[in-house]
C-alpha cells in the first residue's frame, strides 16, 4: 500500500513521556481539530480514524535502574503502537499517525517493519534522535527513536516489534538538522547514515536534497516511512512545537519536500510528531501538519 493507493487510517497517541513536557499529548486532537478528515476526505481518501492510544502518567519519571525517563509506559506504548500499525497495514490501508512526541516512532517504525524487509526512512527534523542512553543530555526517549529503529539503545525499546528488526542505515536519510549533540555525529559517522543538514538544504537546494533522499531511502527497499517532526520547520512557520530551533525549513521547501515524495510514490508509512497546541498560535501549527499531509498524500497532484 503506498499513497497511489487511496485507502487511509490514522491512529493518535497523546505521548507526551518522551518529552517530559505538557501538551504535546494533545498533538492528536489539535491535527483532528485542524480538520485532517476532511482535508483527506477532498483528495480522495477513504479514511478511517482508529481513535487514540492510551497513555498513562507514572507517578515517578525513573525507576533509579536507568536515566531513561517513563521507558515502562514508553515501552507499553510502543508495543501497542506498533500491533495498531501493523494491522493497519494488513488491512490494505495507509497507516498515517498522529503525535504525540517523537519517541512515538520507535513504534510506527517497529509496526511498519513487520511486513517489510527493507524500510527506508526519511526523516525531517531540527534534531538526530539518535541518542541512546549512554549519550543523551536529558534522558528524554524523544531524542533517541532513530537510533532504537537502527538497533541501538536499551534492549527494551530495541525488542519492540521482535529482536533483530532494524533499519539499515544506508536507506536512512535525515532532513533539517541543526541541532546534533556530539554523540549522536559520531554516531552518524559510524553508521554511514546520510544527512542533509539545513547548510547542505541551503546549498543544495530542496529539490536537489530530494532527488538522492528519495534515491537513498528507496533503493532496494521494499517500502519508505517518513517521519516528520514540526521542529524540522523554521519557528516562523511552526510555533507550536516544544523544542524549537532556529535557521529551519520554510513552509514552501517543506511542502515542496512532500511533494515530491507523493510524485515518486514511495511512501508506505507516515507519522507528523511533536504538534503542541499549548505553546502555538491559534492551533496553526496543527493546521501546518494537516497542510503538509495534503502535500505528502497528493493534494496538491489533483
Ligand atoms: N538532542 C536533545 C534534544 C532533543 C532531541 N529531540 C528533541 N530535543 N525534540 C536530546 O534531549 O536528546
Ligand atoms: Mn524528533
Ligand atoms: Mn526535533
Amino acid at each position: 500500500m503506498t499513497t497511489k493507493e487511496k485507502r487511509i487510517s490514522i491512529i493518535g497517541v497523546p505521548m507526551n513521556l518522551g518529552a517530559d513536557r505538557l501538551g504535546v499529548d494533545l498533538g492528536p486532537v489539535a491535527i483532528r481539530y485542524a480538520g485532517v478528515k476532511s482535508r483527506l476526505e477532498r483528495i480522495g481518501y477513504d479514511f478511517e480514524d482508529r481513535g487514540d492510544i492510551e497513555v498513562v502518567r507514572p507517578e515517578v519519571a525513573t525507576d533509579g535502574h536507568s536515566n531513561l525517563k517513563y521507558l515502562d509506559e514508553i515501552v507499553r506504548v510502543n508495543t501497542a503502537l506498533c500491533d495498531g500499525v501493523a494491522d493497519i497495514v494488513n488491512s490494505g490501508r495507509f497507516p498515517l499517525v498522529l503525535g504525540g512526541d517523537h519517541s512515538i516512532a520507535i513504534g510506527t517504525i517497529a509496526g511498519a517493519m513487520q511486513s517489510k524487509e527493507n524500510l527506508g526512512v526519511i526523516w525531517f527534523d531540527a534534531h538526530g534522535d539518535l541518542n541512546t542512553a549512554e549519550t543523551s543530555p536529558s534522558g528524554n526517549i524523544h531524542g533517541m527513536p532513530l537510533a532504537v529503529a537502527l538497533g541501538l539503545g536499551h534492549e527494551r525499546l530495541t525488542a519492540i516489534g521482535g529482536v533483530g528488526k532494524k533499519l539499515n542505515p544506508k536507506n536512512v536519510v535525515l532532513i533539517g538538522s541543526r541541532d546534533l549533540d556530539p554523540g549522536e555525529r559520531q554516531l552518524l559517522k559510524d553508521l554511514g547514515a546520510t544527512v542533509f543538514t539545513m547548510h547542505e538544504v541551503d546549498l543544495m537546494g530542496m529539490p536537489k536534497v530530494m532527488e538522492e533522499a528519495i534515491r537513498i531511502a528507496s533503493d532496494g527497499a521494499d517500502g519508505v516511512h517518513i517521519s516528520f517532526d514540526m521542529d524540522a520547520m523554521d519557528p516562523f512557520f511552526a510555533t507550536g512545537t516544544g523544542t524549537r530551533v532556529a535557521g529551519g525549513l520554510s513552509y514552501r521547501e517543506s511542502h515542496l519536500a512532500l511533494e515530491l515524495i507523493a510524485q515518486a510514490g514511495i511512501a508506505t508509512s507516515a507519522e507528523f510528531v511533536e504538534v503542541n497546541p499549548l505553546i502555538d498560535n491559534k492551533n496553526e501549527t496543527a493546521e501546518t501538519a494537516v497542510a503538509l499531509m495534503d502535500s505528502l498524500l497528493g493534494g496538491w497532484l489533483k
